[in-house]
C-alpha cells in the first residue's frame, strides 16, 4: 500500500491528481483511516504493532504530499508573476512625499525677506486693463515699449499682464503714500521660447515711496534682496536703463552662474543675465497713483523671479520650471 500511494503522490502531474491521491490514503475515509478503524478488533500485541507501523506509513505519505503541494503552489505563483504585469496582490511601495516647487521656495524667502523689511506683500489681477499695465506707469498708446513687450490681447478692452508693473499703480491706488510693497506674480508674453525665455513667467514687483526715497536706499534694497538668495556675494553691474515708469532707470545684470565660460545657452556666452531692472518711480506713474510727487518720491524694481531661481539652483533651462517633470521637481 505504501508503496503504491508513494508512487501516486511523486507521480501526481498537477495539484488536482496530487488531492485525489491525498483523499484516497490519507482522508478520513481514505485507505489508511479504514485501517485504523479495524485495529480493535486485534490482540494487543498486533494492534500495538500495526499502530506504530501506520504511523510511520502516515508521515511519510504526509510528508511527501506537503513537499509536492508547495512545489504545485511555487510553480502556479511563477506562472502568474510571468504572465501578469500588475499583481495586486503585492504590497505597494511606500507613497513618496511631495515637495515645493523652487519658484515657490525662493518667493517664500523673499516674501519673509521683505516682511522683516516693512513690506507688505500684494496680489493683482493676471487679466488687466491697457491703462493699468501700460497708460498708468507712463506708456502711451503709441510708444514702442508696448510692442517691445509682445502683448497678448485677450480683447481690445482686456490684456494678459506683461509685468507685474500694474500692482504699483493698484498699491498706490489702495494705499496712498507712504507705501512700501512686494508683488510677486505670473506674466505673459507672446515671444518664442529658449532657454532663457518662457511665454509664462514670473516676477517679483517692489515699490517703496516715502519722503527723499534716493538711489541709495534703492541699492540697499536690491543688494539686502542678492545677499539673502545667494548667501555669498555675487558679481552684479548697473547700467542705465529706459522704462517709461522711471526716471533714472538701471538694469542690474548678475553674472552667470550657470556657464563660467563660453556655450552657456542662458546668457548667450555674455556672461552675464538681466535680472532687476529698476530706477526712481517716474513723477507721472505717482500722479497716476494719486501721488503728489512735490511731496514724495520713491524706487521701484522688477525682478526676474523665474531667472533668479535658475541662478540661485544652477538651473540650465527655463522650460524645466513649468515640464511637471518628477525626476526635475523631486531635486527640491
Ligand atoms: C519689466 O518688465 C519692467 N516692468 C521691470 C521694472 C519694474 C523696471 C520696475 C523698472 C521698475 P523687463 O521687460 O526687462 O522689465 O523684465 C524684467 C525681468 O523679467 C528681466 O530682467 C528678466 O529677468 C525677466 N524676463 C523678461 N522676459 C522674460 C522671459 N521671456 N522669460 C523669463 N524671464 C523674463
Amino acid at each position: 500500500l505504501e508503496t503504491r500511494a508513494v508512487s501516486l503522490i511523486e507521480a501526481a502531474a498537477d495539484a488536482e491528481a496530487l488531492e485525489t491521491a491525498r483523499v484516497e490514503f490519507l482522508g478520513r475515509k481514505g485507505s489508511l483511516a479504514n485501517i485504523g478503524k479495524d485495529m480493535g478488533k486485534m490482540a494487543p500485541e498486533d494492534r500495538a504493532r500495526v499502530g506504530k507501523l501506520l504511523n510511520a506509513v502516515k508521515q511519510n505519505l504526509e510528508s511527501r504530499y506537503e513537499s509536492r503541494k508547495a512545489a504545485f503552489e511555487r510553480a502556479a505563483l511563477d506562472a502568474r508573476l510571468g504572465g501578469e504585469w500588475l499583481d495586486l496582490t503585492m504590497p505597494a511601495p511606500g507613497a513618496r512625499p511631495g515637495s515645493l516647487h523652487p519658484l515657490t521656495l525662493i518667493q517664500k524667502e523673499l516674501e519673509e525677506l521683505f516682511t522683516s523689511l516693512g513690506f507688505a506683500v500684494v496680489d493683482g489681477p493676471e487679466v488687466e486693463t491697457p491703462w493699468h499695465n501700460f497708460d498708468a506707469l507712463n506708456i502711451p498708446p503709441s510708444h514702442p515699449a508696448r510692442d517691445a513687450q509682445d502683448t497678448f490681447w485677450l480683447e481690445d478692452t482686456l490684456l494678459l499682464r506683461t509685468h507685474t508693473s500694474p500692482v504699483q499703480v493698484r498699491a498706490m491706488e489702495k494705499f496712498g503714500a507712504p507705501l512700501r510693497i512686494i508683488a510677486p506674480g505670473r506674466v505673459f508674453r507672446n515671444e518664442e521660447v529658449d532657454a532663457s525665455h518662457e511665454h509664462t513667467f514670473y516676477q517679483l514687483e517692489g515699490m517703496m515711496i516715502d519722503r527723499d526715497v534716493s538711489v541709495a536706499h534703492m541699492l540697499y534694497f536690491m543688494k539686502s534682496l542678492l545677499t539673502a538668495i545667494f548667501k555669498k556675494d555675487v558679481e552684479v553691474r548697473l547700467r542705465p536703463g529706459f522704462f517709461p515708469f522711471v526716471e533714472p532707470g538701471f538694469e542690474l545684470d548678475i553674472q552667470c552662474l550657470i556657464c563660467g565660460g563660453p556655450g552657456c545657452p542662458v546668457c548667450k556666452q555674455s556672461g552675464w543675465v538681466e535680472l532687476l531692472p529698476c530706477g526712481l518711480v517716474h513723477p507721472n506713474v505717482l500722479r497716476s497713483g494719486g501721488i503728489d510727487p512735490d511731496e514724495w518720491s520713491g524706487f521701484a524694481f522688477g525682478l526676474g523671479l523665474t531667472r533668479l531661481v535658475m541662478m540661485r539652483y544652477g538651473i540650465d533651462d527655463i522650460r524645466h520650471l513649468a515640464s511637471g517633470d518628477l525626476r526635475f521637481l523631486q531635486q527640491f
